[in-house]
């Protein structure tokens, strides 16, 4: 077995690697991290070993992995160490992170992840399950009870298999073991994040325990965040140019872009790490912040997934080395602006350019169809959301439905050159069925995706310039493709 990454080998790295200027053999755990995958680790535990480093505090992250062992796995023999591995189109840096203590799999450690969620030294319950790890229904933001692990949490709620489930279920023991108040920070995606968790939550809790659903109003607080890093999926020649650089192995590294936001609402229960000391914005209102990442660089994103994607791009900055893609996110931002009430002292204008540069940087290979996995949860607060206010507004919409478009063109699971695509969603078999039914008719297959609700909501399917917006690109996409529909697209908007 090769020299791993663990705290023995930590002196032998070379010196242009970053090594935790802190003990943290024995720092204790203070935050609980639900959902410990690669966005996490790049992201909050970065700013938290920063704090660490900087002002001290006993905040050591205790992580668990809700679906498999890997992370676990990966990580237990390196010490819970990884390399954070920032790449830009001129420098790459490594920084090896201290701050997860510990990785628990919930599968097989289940007591001791309550034991942790319980614990009073814990302050904090943070989460990045995605969006669909919520369980919600995204168009109405109601937990859904027809969802197979609400609907089992509900039947036997102390086995929880929902992160809705276990939050709750950990509060109950938290109730009774006198573990005290509690905060629960969503990083996750969503519009209000901390506002839906609460709800979600608390209509869970009303189900099961009216008192326990009081005791968590008076005791749990939710902070809305919006949190921002471009971090794609590691592979394995990442791994080996980590092994190159440090010469130990380390079998969990994160790769990310330099960029990094994290902006939180100040509205904790209890005591907090000094974040700020690491450059995270503590503010009284984080929507004007989240509406905006959502609405410009997620926006973008999706789009840019789809279309890239049908146009035969693998990676996103493959995407943005197109000129008329690059128009393309402009044309997106520039409809979406107006529906943004900007933060005071942001430059939206300059904000959209760096997106643009972090989009094109060419040393992060970050895959279309990694971004374009689970279309049924990111539409709504992504693309949807700014197609009704510009409804209400009489905006245009063109080039938000021609990324709707190409979502529908992406689910219905054949590529350009007649290749099934791996549809990868909650509702993909619900995608299929509609692809079944109107194969071949552009306008029918419109209607049919337009009549899952749960996307969609009772407004849009019943609005005639939304509807034929998208049923004229769809067929545009199926009889020219989508680079020439883009290509089109764009020149048009040039000329108008
Ligand atoms: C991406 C996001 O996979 C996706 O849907 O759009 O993960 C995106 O990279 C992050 O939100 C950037 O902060």
């Amino acid at each position: 077995m090769p020299l791993l990454l663990n705290g023995p080998s930590l002196p032998s790295l070379p010196e242009t690697v970053v090594v935790p200027a802190y003990d943290f053999a024995a720092l204790p755990v203070a935050i609980v991290h639900l959902g410990i995958g690669a966005f996490h680790r790049a992201h909050q535990a970065v700013y938290t070993d920063d704090a660490i480093a900087a002002a001290g505090g006993a905040w050591g992250i205790c992580g668990v992995s809700l679906r498999s062992p890997d992370v676990r796995d990966r990580l237990g023999p390196q010490d819970n160490l990884y390399t954070v591995v920032e790449k830009s189109r001129a420098t790459v840096s490594h920084r090896v992170i201290a701050s997860v203590r510990e990785v628990l799999f919930r599968g097989d450690q289940f007591d001791t992840v309550l034991e942790r969620m319980a614990a009073p030294a814990t302050q904090i319950v943070s989460l990045t399950v995605t969006e669909k790890g919520y369980c919600h229904n995204p168009a109405t933001g109601q937990l859904d009870f027809a969802n197979p692990e609400i609907a089992h949490d509900l039947r036997e709620p102390q086995d929880p298999m929902s992160a809705v489930g276990l939050l709750v279920h950990a509060l109950d023991v938290r109730r009774s073991s006198g573990g005290g108040p509690l905060t629960v920070l969503c990083c996750d995606n969503l519009p209000q994040n901390g506002r839906l968790v609460e709800r979600l939550v608390d209509t869970f809790a009303r189900e099961r325990d009216r008192a326990l659903a009081q005791w968590i109003t008076a005791n749990v607080m939710f902070p809305s965040t919006m949190i921002d890093r471009i971090v794609p999926a590691a592979t394995d020649s990442d791994l080996a140019e980590v092994r190159k650089v440090l010469s130990v192995l380390d079998l969990a590294p994160v790769v990310c872009e330099p960029f990094r936001q994290w902006v939180i609402e100040e509205r904790f229960a209890g005591s907090r790490p000094p974040w700020e000391s690491a450059g995270v914005q503590f503010v009284s209102d984080v929507a004007p912040f989240e509406t905006m990442k959502l609405r410009l660089l997620n926006a973008s994103h999706s789009a840019f997934a789809y279309l890239g994607f049908l146009a035969g791009y693998e990676t996103i900055w493959q995407v943005a080395a197109n000129p008329d893609f690059v128009a393309l996110m402009r044309a997106v931002m520039e409809e979406a602006t107006p529906t943004l009430k900007v933060a005071p002292g942001i430059d939206v204008e300059a904000y959209k350019s760096a997106l643009i540069e972090r989009f094109a940087n060419p040393a992060l290979p970050h895959r279309t169809q990694q971004i374009a996995m689970d279309g049924s949860q990111k539409l709504p607060p992504r693309l949807l959301d700014t197609i009704r206010d510009n409804l209400a507004g009489q905006r245009p919409i063109d080039f938000h439905t021609l990324a709707v478009a190409a979502w529908m063109r992406y689910v219905s699971g054949v590529d350009e050159a007649g290749r099934p695509i791996a549809v990868s969603d909650p509702m993909a078999n619900d995608f299929a069925r509609v692809a079944e039914a109107y194969r071949g008719d552009p306008a029918q297959l419109a209607r049919g995706f337009l009549g899952l609700a749960a996307i969609f909501g009772s407004d849009l399917p019943g609005d005639a310039r939304f509807v034929s917006a998208v049923t004229v690109w769809l067929s545009a996409l199926f009889s020219e493709g989508a680079a020439r529909t883009v290509a089109r697209a764009v020149r048009r908007d040039r000329m108008s």
